[in-house]
């Protein structure tokens, strides 16, 4: 029987593990990316483990997340990973030089490679058919030290399209129609893997849509094959050397396939508050819109810009219409200016942003109260934009742009001209932005630049005997991780600084939870389905250590979610029957008796005590052999202290 492209690259990277569906690996991971606001933490962690220098063939630190600066909080950490990565042998992107996933693709992704980021948009990279992983920042410390990177081996879907889009239907409608028919925890446990004769008529930067966007169904990654449009992109970056052909065997086995005609796909939008809510432009009609916001890594390629430039030529931004856009990086940007897309863009009333994250993650435009802002963005979770009722609806550019004209939600296929894009034969390349690591002969000589906000990583403690504490949160299903540690201009500076930082967590839910959780010291947080998906920040997990949260227990888990709770030393438990989360309400008290012994052990099944009521309820703690280690000994950072040793 052949091999699925992800078994290929899968299997040439195992260092560890059996390989066979289901079980836990170890990979060998080739590079690594971390942008600032988890990059940080990532980077404390990395000096914790006393490791001189990077041991990947290639780790980049980006800056583009923390770029507003309205204090001294972003520039210190901009400052102190600047550092960091010319001590330890890291490429340093620094800020204005674009969105990590955009610039890694550009310029150092290459297929055949496993590159792990403490992002949970690193997935881009399978655009060029890289196993591209969003991981915590601790699982990207411990893989710039050479560590491996575990996963469970991955059920893998295909994805066979077929046919071609039609005119002004993009990529991003692509990825809407799968979110559309697999949900946002469709891909959990999954790597989506893209074939079939319509994946000849997507470039690159509209494969990277795809995958990107991947990270919303909860897949652990999503991949094309590396072929000769991989190649002419590689070329045009001056980077043909790193091309290899790949794709899976003919007769490669699936565990589930998808048939997507592009020709029958239509123009999407996904509705407010989840990137699955997913209806065509004639289910909404001629919505009235207050913003547009076209940029992120799912949207910000010199591809994206030059329809939105051919769309706006001539025209003015609707009056009642905020329009902002952020080339994703300089390259991009650059490339604007100089055949003039950027002029057509200013002209028409667009603000343009720095490249870098931006609104995606609340650093500034927000929209207004109640204000509909589409956004060419992957994600839409409530309140993520800045503005609690903000509705947010996800598009592709095409949509954005034409909308942001007529000021109405708009079908881009009423647009009477049309627009081929032919990929650059050469991109503009110049790499002055990217400052390389001190020579290893010097790396001692460079000094460490910390603020005062770059505070140590909280205390954890070996898993207790027994754990017996009160519910401090009782939450339901799809918990994003922006609920859990929310993000946005204001609470982002903190990132550095776990005691600061978790007076937020939770507080979208009840504003209250911080201060309970101090003052109830240790407690459970019990929540529903797919908790915790979204992002990858680790902060979704170190603030509820430092407030004292001993274990979760919910219906399902999201994947990197679950991973960086076990990497806190937080215990991760579900609920054999789903409905037995109606057995406990915040505040009852809970016992977990000699769990410690029952990990220890290996078992799995294991029962919680709601003291409150009497009744026992059986859970599944269902840890392998180095994830029960990593539990014990009180997180990774302490296992791999230990094993260190
Ligand atoms: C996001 O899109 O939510 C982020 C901000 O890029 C996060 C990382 C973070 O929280 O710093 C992600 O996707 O992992
Ligand atoms: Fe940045 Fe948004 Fe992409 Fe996250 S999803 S990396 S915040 S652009």
């Amino acid at each position: 029987m052949g091999l699925t492209l992800t078994e290929k690259i899968l299997k040439a990277h195992v260092v560890d593990g059996e390989f066979v569906k289901g079980s836990e690996i170890g990979i060998r991971i080739d590079q690594t990316l971390t942008q600032d606001a988890t990059g940080t933490m990532a980077y404390l962690e990395f000096e914790a483990m006393g490791v001189p220098r990077v041991k990947t063939e290639r780790s980049v630190a980006y800056i583009d997340h923390n770029t507003l600066q309205s204090g001294f909080e972003n520039a210190d950490d901009h400052r102190f990973i600047g550092s960091c990565a010319k001590k330890h042998g890291i490429y340093f992107s620094r800020p204005g030089n674009g969105i990590c996933h955009q610039v890694h693709l550009e310029r150092f992704g290459a297929p055949g490679k496993t590159l792990i980021g403490s992002d949970s948009h690193t997935p881009t990279g399978g655009g060029i058919g890289m196993i591209a992983i969003g991981a915590g920042g601790l699982d990207v410390a411990v893989a710039m030290g050479g560590g491996a990177y575990y996963i469970t081996y991955p059920k893998i879907v295909k994805v066979e399209l077929t046919g071609k889009l039609s005119p002004w239907v993009s990529a991003k409608d692509v990825i809407l129609e799968v979110l559309k028919r697999l949900s946002v925890k469709g891909g959990v446990g999954k790597v989506i893997e893209y074939c079939g004769e319509g994946v000849k008529t997507l470039s690159v930067p509209e494969r990277a849509t795809i995958t990107n966007m991947g990270a919303e169904l909860g897949a652990t990654t999503s991949i094309f094959p590396s072929d000769e449009i991989t190649r002419q992109f590689l070329k045009a970056q001056k980077r043909e050397d790193v091309y290899v052909p790949l794709s899976a065997d003919e007769d490669a086995e699936y565990d589930e396939i998808v048939e997507i005609n592009l020709s029958e796909l239509v123009p999407l939008a996904a509705c407010p508050h989840s990137p699955d809510n997913v209806k065509s432009m004639a289910e909404l009609g001629e919505m009235k819109i207050d913003q547009v916001c076209i940029g992120s890594c799912t949207n910000s390629s010199l591809m994206d810009m030059m329809k939105v430039a051919h769309i706006l030529k001539g025209k003015t931004v609707h009056p009642d219409v905020s329009l902002s856009i952020a080339p994703g990086s300089k390259q991009v940007l650059n490339m604007l200016a100089q055949n003039g897309a950027l002029a057509i863009l200013i002209d028409a009333g667009a603000r343009i942003l720095e490249s870098a994250c931006g609104p995606c993650i609340g650093m500034g435009q927000s929209p207004n109260s109640k204000g509909v802002s589409l956004r060419t963005f992957n994600r839409n979770f409530e309140g993520r934009s800045g503005t609690k009722d903000g509705q947010v609806y996800l598009v592709s550019p095409e949509t954005a742009a034409i909308s942001a004209v007529t000021g109405v939600l708009t079908d881009p296929r009423t647009i009477e001209s049309t627009f081929e894009f032919t990929m650059p034969e050469e991109f503009v390349i110049n790499d002055n932005m990217i400052a390389l690591p001190a020579p290893e002969e010097e790396m001692d000589k460079v000094e460490i630049l910390r603020g005062p906000n770059i505070k140590p990583f909280p205390e954890t403690a070996p898993l207790a005997d027994t754990i017996d504490c009160g519910c401090s949160l009782k939450v339901g299903d799809n918990i994003t991780t922006d609920h859990i540690m929310p993000a946005g201009a204001k609470i982002l500076p903190l990132r550095s600084n776990i005691p600061a930082i978790s007076n937020f967590c939770f507080t979208v839910c009840d504003e209250k939870f911080p201060v309970r959780a101090k003052e109830m010291g240790k407690s459970i947080i019990v929540g529903g389905s797919n908790y915790g998906q979204g992002s990858s920040r680790e902060h979704a997990a170190l603030a509820p250590l430092y407030l004292g949260v001993k274990a979760v227990l919910v219906k399902s888990f999201a994947r990197i979610h679950r991973a960086n709770l076990i990497n806190a030393g937080i215990l991760p438990l579900t609920f054999v029957n789903e409905s037995d989360y109606d057995l406990i309400s915040q505040g009852d008290e809970l016992v977990i008796a000699d769990v410690r012994a029952a990990v220890e052990s290996g078992k799995t099944e294991l029962t919680v005590t709601n003291k409150t009521t009497g009744k026992d309820i059986p859970v599944l703690c269902e840890l392998s052999g180095r994830t029960k280690d990593i539990m014990l000994a009180g997180g990774l950072l302490d296992y791999t202290r230990e094993s260190l040793k």
